[in-house]
């Protein structure tokens, strides 16, 4: 597969997943979800709030035939182990909806870090695999390169922060009409455990 390069952080990969298999894992997600949550930087609970308001759910790690071609081809595509991936997770987004500006890994110096840190260290790299077409709004826009990523059914983004990087700020943008659905795969420096 050949990526489409925007940075050397950001890499687009498209029909990573068929329109079938977006399709089947919309519909297997749609009765787990939840509003979703994000971790309180004092804590480390999940919380909901409104910087996040899509919902969402998860699948436990080779849960079915999709969710192991997500996890073997991105393991395969970043380099890493299926051992360092968390459990994917999937997001859906009605109209208004967004995830403001923020950063996938831990911030050590917030006290609520510390017992994610402990399940695998750090976060290295985020793979986020579009599930549908978005009508209209719901670009991921990479904020320190001001690059917006249309949703596009199947395409995977993915981005890597090795040391932390401060240039992969992103935000999830409010969807104006139809749904955005996506799902996302963390990946930490060693093999991931829960915490929680
Ligand atoms: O849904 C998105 O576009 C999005 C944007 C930023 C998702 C995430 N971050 C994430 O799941 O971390
Ligand atoms: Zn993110």
């Amino acid at each position: 597969m050949t990526p489409i390069l925007i940075s050397p952080r950001f890499q687009i990969y498209d029909d990573f997943l068929t329109d079938e298999e977006c399709a089947d894992l919309r519909a297997a997600s749609e009765p787990g979800l939840q509003p979703d949550s994000v971790v309180d930087r004092l804590t480390g609970a999940s919380r909901t709030m409104r910087a996040r308001t899509s919902w969402g759910t998860s699948f436990a790690k080779r849960a079915n035939g999709v969710i192991q071609r997500i996890e073997d081809q991105v393991a395969e595509i970043t380099n890493t182990h299926v051992s360092q991936g968390e459990c994917v997770q999937i997001l859906k987004y009605l109209p208004g909806q967004e995830y403001q500006p923020h950063y996938d890994w831990f911030d050590e110096r917030d006290p609520g870090s510390a017992k994610h840190l402990e399940g695998g260290g750090q976060r290295i790299i985020t793979a986020l695999v579009y599930l549908n077409d978005c009508e209209q709004g719901g670009a991921t826009e990479l904020t320190a390169i001001q690059t917006k990523i249309y949703p596009r059914t199947g395409r995977l983004l993915i981005f890597r922060y090795p040391r932390c990087d401060r240039d992969t700020l992103h935000a999830g943008l409010p969807v104006e009409l139809g749904e955005k659905w996506v799902a996302t795969l963390w990946i930490r420096e060693r093999t991931w455990t829960s915490v929680l």
